[in-house]
């Protein structure tokens, strides 16, 4: 069992500036020293090249940034590409949630029908002509679904990435209105706040990967960090109240683990700058553990 870490310092898919600084912040939160007991084999590759351009904020944009995060998506696409074609398990640290549209344009191309597990307080699936902010981090799902600007949906060279049938939300609690009539209309499978209060989080990861075992030949992880609340993971730059647990979180990862589904993953959003001590990339690097089969016994 290989494993390859890479990061993605990208912070100009929304406007808050430090979550470029997300992978220095998992790396010093211990990432490689935790997972390397769990692999045979572990690689950091280190950061993709963002560089820091001073962005102008253009308000009336309805795409932020889209030359610059199209770009750098397709560097990232290609070294992802790389890893998965060299058998290792492709393990992509944010960086702003943007950064999904070029690990799933990596991804994808290996994979005949990819299930995607989206854990987020977000839906992600805006477009420019239903996204209130135009911060292309609200839309890497939709993008990757094939909808919106060319340029984020062609990176990799090829659309769509995934099929709807093939999505499950976990954690959502802030959804726009685009968002909810393309849920609807596409019949993409969510469990937001309400059904893991309900169901509880055992019941929603048994049924997610129900949904996703048979129908799929590979299941991407893109945990955005603000699906916890806030309380246990405060650096993220869109925190909304009434979220996942730290605790719940730890069984969805263990049962992910269990189930032995997944075959990549991307944890975003972590932003040290909002943060308190770290904690945010602390929690990060955790469930990284229980994800790839850390036991307490
Ligand atoms: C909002 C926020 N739906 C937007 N999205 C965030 O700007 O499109 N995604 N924060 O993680
Ligand atoms: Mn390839
Ligand atoms: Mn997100
Ligand atoms: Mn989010």
């Amino acid at each position: 069992k290989k494993l390859s870490i890479i990061g993605m310092p990208m912070d100009l898919g929304q406007t808050r500036r430090g979550v470029d600084m997300g992978p220095s912040a998992i790396r010093y939160a211990g990432i490689n020293e935790r997972l390397a007991v769990l692999f045979d084999w572990i690689e950091d590759l280190g950061d993709i090249t963002v560089g820091r351009p001073e962005v102008k904020i253009d308000p009336n944009s309805n795409l932020r940034n889209l030359e610059l995060v199209a770009e750098k998506n397709s560097l990232l696409a290609e070294e992802v590409d790389k890893i998965i074609e060299s058998g290792s398990f492709p393990l992509v640290l944010g960086g702003d949630h943007s950064i999904a549209i070029g690990t799933l344009a990596g991804v994808s191309k290996h994979y005949k029908n990819l299930g995607v597990i989206w854990y987020d307080a977000h839906g992600d699936l805006n477009t420019a002509e239903t996204s209130p902010s135009g911060n292309i981090h609200g839309m890497p799902l939709a993008a990757s679904l094939g909808l919106g600007h060319e340029k984020l949906t062609q990176i990799g060279g090829y659309s769509p990435k995934i099929k709807p049938k093939n999505i499950v939300i976990i954690g959502a609690r802030s959804l726009d209105d685009g968002e909810k009539d393309l849920i609807k209309k596409m019949g993409i499978k969510v469990f937001t706040m309400h059904e893991i209060d309900r169901l509880g989080m055992a019941a929603v990861i048994e049924e997610t990967v129900q949904h996703l075992k048979e129908k799929t030949d590979g299941v991407h992880l893109s945990l955005d960090l603000d699906g916890l609340d806030p309380t246990d993971a405060p650096g993220v730059g869109t925190p909304v109240i009434g979220g996942i647990s730290y605790r719940e979180s730890h069984l969805a990862m263990e049962m992910l683990a269990e189930a032995k589904i997944i075959t990549s993953a991307e944890f975003v959003e972590v932003n040290p700058i909002l943060d308190e001590k770290n904690k945010t990339a602390f929690v990060a690097v955790a469930l990284m553990g229980s994800l790839f089969g850390e036991k307490l016994l």
